[in-house]
């Protein structure tokens, strides 16, 4: 019956993904079923847009309610909905104000045209000639600027002309950002953990060195809290671990409950208020109905204390991780329910492991060839924990020996 479902999607949809051979039908919690009845533990809660889990009734109750009330007016008028939730994330985050769009990179192309205008207009910068720096290994969104500063090839390749302005510098070195500012720089603009990179985690102190730089030479510091916000990494935003404020900010994912895309760019009030009525805007962009799934996420979030449940079982599965002694472990990284599992490719890809753990139960999603990805909503148990952590170590037992050890074998 899968394959029913699989050939629609080759057939009639793009190529542009390669997802595992399995079809999904149904989700609750930390679980997902396919249409074979098979369970399957997330253990990557659609790139962290399912924090509060598959279907939580809470936020399916928030949706219907407000969906039969109002849901869509466009911003061409005011709504009992936009307001609370701007007053509330900007409350949260310590932003001065907030303005809504859909998608991460709708958000990140926010913060650019808000730093571009601001270089512009408030800093001095000649008029169309306002640079941001970023970070090799960043992922900020799929549109043809955001991915004319990306570093990946793939990302890039035949998508060109490419949007300029974009300087890129290496992450976590906080002296190649000192060192790329030049008078049209307008801002700094970079992940605080890196995703799609790997899960990277910059040196401890990285933030509030970019911080120190950027106030000093007056350029705006750009924080994509996309995919680590919200809880994810331990704390509401990754740059709490250091203690650090922003500039502006950028919000998506999770902010939508696991059931539709809203997404928040929140800055200071001078870089905000560069945008003048007509300046930007969007179709959806603060509709009543994501603005009230959103409220009650972010309401969920405080009051069952998922950030501080993210530090303590986050830390809980790392350790499980590294108590695991397997010779195809290169290395386990992240922070809080961000975490790498980082492969060797002698022994192994991510992706056959993946699909390893697919047959055992459990789903995640590779990237960058050698990490395994495991992020799941911030819901999730000890107990859950560890039957992810059975699975992981089962798939590692069958792992055979390295394959340049079976070459050997083969040519001897
Ligand atoms: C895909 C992962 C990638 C993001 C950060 C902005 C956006 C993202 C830090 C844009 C989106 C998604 C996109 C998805 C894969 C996933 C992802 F790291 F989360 F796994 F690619 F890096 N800033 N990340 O991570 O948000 O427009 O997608 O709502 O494109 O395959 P979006």
């Amino acid at each position: 019956m899968s394959h029913l479902f699989i050939d629609l999607e080759l057939r009639h949809g793009a190529r542009n993904y390669l997802p595992l051979p399995m079809v999904l039908e149904r989700g609750a919690g930390v679980y997902l079923w396919d249409t074979a009845g098979r369970r399957y533990l997330d253990m990557m809660s659609a790139y962290s847009a399912a924090s509060f889990g598959h279907s939580n009734p809470e936020l399916v109750g928030a949706l219907c309610e407000q969906a039969g009330q109002l849901a869509v007016t466009s911003r061409a008028f005011y709504t009992d909905q936009l307001g609370p939730l701007l007053e509330t994330l900007c409350a949260m985050t310590g932003m001065a104000r907030a303005l809504p769009m859909n998608t991460g990179a709708e958000a990140v192309e926010t913060a650019i045209k808000a730093a571009r205008k601001w270089g512009h207009r408030v800093r001095g910068i000649p008029d169309g000639r306002a640079r941001i720096i970023v970070a090799a290994g960043n992922f900020a969104g799929r549109t043809t600027t955001i991915i004319s500063f990306s570093s990946e090839p793939q990302n890039r390749d035949g998508f060109g002309p490419l949007t300029p302005g974009f300087d890129i510098i290496p992450y976590g070195d906080a002296a190649a950002l000192e060192a790329a500012i030049t008078p049209e720089t307008a801002a700094f603009l970079v992940e605080p953990i890196q995703g799609e990179a790997g899960i990277i985690v910059p040196p401890d102190g990285y933030l509030r060195a970019v911080r120190e730089i950027c106030s000093r030479h007056d350029i705006l510091l750009i924080v994509d809290e996309v995919q680590t916000g919200l809880g994810r990494t331990g704390r509401l935003l990754a740059c709490d671990h250091e203690g650090i404020r922003p500039d502006a900010l950028v919000l998506g994912k999770a902010l939508g409950g696991g059931l539709l895309p809203i997404s928040m760019f929140l800055a200071r009030a001078d870089v905000m208020d560069v945008f003048r009525p007509g300046d930007h805007g969007s179709t959806f962009g603060g509709n009543p109905l994501a603005c009230a799934v959103a409220l009650t996420a972010l309401r969920i979030l405080e009051r069952d204390r998922l950030a501080e449940r993210a530090a303590e079982l986050g830390a809980y599965l790392i350790e499980g991780l590294r108590a695991i002694r397997h010779p195809a472990i290169r290395a386990v990284r992240g922070r809080g329910l961000l975490v790498a599992l980082d492969l060797r490719p002698e022994w192994a890809s991510a992706r056959t492991f993946c699909e390893a753990l697919m047959h055992r139960g459990v789903l995640s999603k590779e990237t960058h060839r050698s990490v395994v990805r495991l992020a799941p909503p911030l819901v999730i148990t000890r107990a859950q924990i560890d039957s992810a952590l059975s699975a992981i170590t089962a798939v590692l037992a069958e792992l055979a020996r390295p394959v340049t050890a079976r070459a050997g074998e083969l040519v001897a």
